[in-house]
């Protein structure tokens, strides 16, 4: 349980290096978080925060949830660790074939890492491993999307597509071209998928005629891109995608961390879109954030290409973490897939689109709002930037929502919503009106 009253801030917060984070800014007010239980978290001034973000994409079941806690303490009770190469321990093997049961098609092969960044790079090295093993090592080549976001490895910032991302850090992987994104904003305000724009996807033919199909390995992208701002595909554009991969022999990985684990109404966006692709990473929701977790799923003809590709006894994949399949995530894993069963918290999410959708879009016509986009319990409201200060207003929004008392996040000037999925319509309700109060009351 929260602690009621205020906690005392660290003497000194000065050691610590913050990720993706304005240091000095936050380091002059700072917004700590102290304990979480359901929809809400306790802020260190001692206040009530409804998560409108599940912390980061990550709690689908909401926080605090005791079967996930007992379960932790009880593994760590019980074994501590144990080594991943050449050992396993049985909730490893248990884990894998429960996210395997949740998989669309021939996805039946999983492999555990400890971070979507993780799961992002190990995917694409999967990739151009599995040609090489059929005998087609010159499909070296990958395919991102603009204004995708796979993570922060090497990797997956090169197939990503955010600038800020990439301009510091060097020439990156060779080898990478990328499609353009989706997003249009003379579709402004569309409610779920636009019926529009699937012929965006044609792009990948025209890259796929430019670098010659023989050198292409795969193509990522997130089914409806989070991070940069809740971009929705059109109809019929992962559709596209998928024939055009399928035409060339290219393999298709979906990067399903955030839309994994019912985040859009269904186990994951691939089973929603009704498209079978090649990879999927995952990691978030996959121990609804209680400890670090990654995993890529792949269709069983990948695996047996690599258990075809080495002799009997020898390592078929090059690849692993000290802290794959730790056994205190896989105990996590277990409980977290236990409460999303148990509790349908999929199809919970479905049922609640409906509301959910309707009062996100209620906000259209508030002050600054020039763009609503949602699917499944996933909203983004762009607001119009202050001329010469991008990102500045959007940043004030989750500020001033903070103080309010909710938990958005905020990419540039757009605000995006993803609540645990056990939230209640008054709690959805409650995210979008405190938002309409501050945007009402912002420069
Ligand atoms: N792929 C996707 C699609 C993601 O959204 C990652 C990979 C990387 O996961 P790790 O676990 O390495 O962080 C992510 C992470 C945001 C936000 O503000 C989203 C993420 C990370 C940070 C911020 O929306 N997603």
């Amino acid at each position: 349980m929260a602690e009621a009253g205020p906690r005392p801030l660290p003497n000194d917060l000065d050691a610590l290096w913050m990720p993706f984070t304005a240091n000095r800014a936050f380091k002059s007010a700072p917004r700590l978080l102290v304990a979480a239980e359901g929809m809400y978290y306790t802020s260190h001034d001692g206040r009530r925060i409804l998560d409108g973000a599940a912390g980061m994409w990550c709690c689908n079941a909401g926080h605090g949830r005791a079967s996930i806690t007992r379960a932790i303490q009880a593994q760590a009770e019980e074994m501590d660790f144990a080594p991943p190469f050449q050992m396993g321990h049985p909730k490893a093997f248990e884990l894998a074939s429960r996210v395997a049961d949740l998989l669309p098609g021939d996805l039946s092969r999983v492999f555990f890492t400890n971070s979507g960044s993780e799961a992002a790079d190990t995917a694409l090295k999967i990739a151009i491993a599995y040609h090489r093993l059929r005998g087609e090592g010159a499909r070296t080549r990958l395919i991102g999307r603009e204004r995708g976001y796979h993570g922060v490895g090497f990797g997956g910032m090169s197939v990503g597509g955010i600038a800020n991302n990439r301009k510091f850090f060097g020439a990156l992987l060779p080898g990478v071209d990328h499609l353009p994104h989706t997003h249009d904003p003379a579709r402004a305000f569309t409610r779920g998928q636009p019926e529009t724009g699937a012929e965006r996807a044609d792009e990948l033919e025209r890259l796929v005629a430019l670098h010659d199909p023989s050198t292409i390995a795969a193509v990522i992208v997130e089914p409806v891109a989070g991070s940069t701002g809740v971009l929705v595909p059109p109809e019929g554009y992962l559709e596209a995608l998928r024939r055009i991969c399928d035409r060339h022999g290219i393999l298709l990985i979906f990067d399903e961390v955030i839309t994994g684990f019912g985040r859009l109404g269904a186990a994951f966006a691939a089973e929603r879109f009704g498209i079978v692709p090649d990879l999927i990473t995952m990691a978030k929701g996959l121990t609804n954030g209680a400890v670090p977790m990654g995993a890529v799923a792949v269709r069983e003809g990948i695996y047996q290409a690599f258990m075809a590709g080495a002799a009997e006894n020898a390592i078929e994949l090059f690849h692993g973490y000290t802290y794959s399949a730790h056994p205190l995530a896989c105990a996590a894993g277990l409980a977290t897939l236990d409460l999303y069963r148990d509790e349908a918290l999929f199809e919970r999410a479905r049922r609640l689109e409906p509301h959910f959708e309707a009062a996100a879009h209620r906000l259209r016509g508030s002050a600054h709002v020039v763009d609503i986009r949602n699917l499944g319990l996933v909203a983004g409201i762009e607001l119009a930037p202050i001329p010469g200060k991008p990102g500045a207003r959007g940043y004030d929004a989750f500020v001033k929502c903070y103080e309010a008392g909710l938990l958005a996040r905020v990419t540039g000037d757009i605000l995006a919503l993803s609540p645990p999925l056990i939230a209640e319509t008054c709690q959805i309700d409650e995210i979008f009106g405190t938002i309409g109060a501050v945007l009402a009351g912002l420069d």
